[in-house]
């Protein structure tokens, strides 16, 4: 058995022991996949559900979809892990969407953040690692002792610790965009020393490059303010094939107002938020190639913003499913 619900959001232990249930109750359809480890290292698991080869004997096109890149966002981990008992638990209903495709599912990309949020700070946001030791100006040389002592004297006041995982990867990294995107370690959104720094953004680069010929659309879920958002973040140029973006992101916002009339807004991410640098939908549009990446930012629109009550997990599940299967058959159609 197991202790899942969706009237509460739960440590990610929990949620861990639910993907090894559902591994273990439903063998033939779902491989729970270890891809990596976090910083303090904790097992970063990865469902991918598949009904097996289509009737050509080939690889079914795959659906992305990862949450909890920001510890606070819980409701995207409650979310996907719904989807994931709906594909699984009820695979009967969604028998012809499973002949169609595969879905891998990554609940917590930074479970390290996400438990921290839990215990010690409500707000946390980014991954946990620190990364004091490899800057540059934190190797003592004669001629640098000011610089040495100085450095190490705000670490040691100021202990500030991780990294912004969605500043992270490595596509336009470190571009500073209208202080969005920050080199300050204290910063909300500090990009890290390197690209890849953090072991969590690495483990899923990695995977999904080892897989992009079979991953059709990139979904990333966050929160909050209720928008469909379109790359790029980096720049306010669009892609060139903006208008297919659109026209499937549109499918899906309106079958999510469909469910209880929650309203979404669509648009690329420089005109409704602010421009950012290494993004993770950048990189899986601009490296792995993956045509349709989003971001999406769940409910609310700020009422209780990051601490959403557990009652709107289900309700913000039901209208996102609905989104989602509203344009996988679109995304993943051979054309
Ligand atoms: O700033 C972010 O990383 C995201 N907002 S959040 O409040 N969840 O932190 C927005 C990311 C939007 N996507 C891109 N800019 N690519
Ligand atoms: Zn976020």
């Amino acid at each position: 058995g197991h202790s899942m619900t969706w009237k509460r959001y739960h440590r990610y232990g929990d949620i861990v022991r639910y993907l090894e249930y559902l591994a273990f109750r439903y063998p033939n359809m779902l491989e729970l996949i270890t891809i990596g480890h976090s910083y303090e290292g904790q097992p970063i698991k990865m469902a991918k559900v598949s009904t097996g080869l289509n009737k050509d004997g080939e690889r079914k096109p795959a659906i992305w979809i990862d949450a909890g890149m920001h510890g606070r966002e819980w409701i995207g981990s409650a979310v996907v892990t719904y989807i994931l008992s709906q594909l699984v638990e009820r695979n009967s209903t969604y028998s012809k969407l499973l002949d169609n495709s595969d879905w891998m599912i990554l609940p917590v990309v930074n479970p390290d953040g996400y438990e921290y949020s839990h215990i010690s700070d409500r707000f946390w946001r980014k991954t946990r690692s620190n990364h004091v030791e490899s800057q540059e100006d934190s190797r003592y040389t004669p001629s640098n002792l000011l610089q040495f002592v100085t450095h190490y004297t705000r670490w040691f006041w100021t202990k500030c610790e991780g990294v912004d995982p969605n500043r992270n990867f490595a596509y336009h990294w470190g571009e500073e965009k209208e202080g969005r995107a920050s080199s300050d370690p204290c910063h909300e959104t500090y990009s890290g020393p390197f690209a890849f720094s953090e072991p969590e953004t690495k483990a899923m680069a990695d995977y999904i490059l080892a897989n992009k010929q079979h991953i059709r659309m990139y979904l990333t879920l966050h929160s909050y303010s209720q928008m469909w958002l379109l790359p790029w973040s980096h720049t306010r140029t669009k892609p060139s094939d903006y208008s297919d973006m659109i026209n499937v992101a549109k499918k899906a916002i309106n079958a999510i107002a469909k469910v209880h009339g929650t309203h979404y807004q669509l648009g690329p991410v420089t005109d409704l938020m602010y421009p950012i640098s290494g993004s993770s939908d950048d990189w899986a549009k601009g490296v792995a190639g993956i045509k349709y990446a989003y971001t999406v930012e769940l409910r609310d629109r700020g009422t209780y913003g990051f601490l959403l009550p557990a009652t709107q997990i289900v309700p913000t599940a039901r209208e996102i499913w609905a989104g989602i299967r509203a344009i996988a058959r679109l995304v993943t159609c051979n054309t």
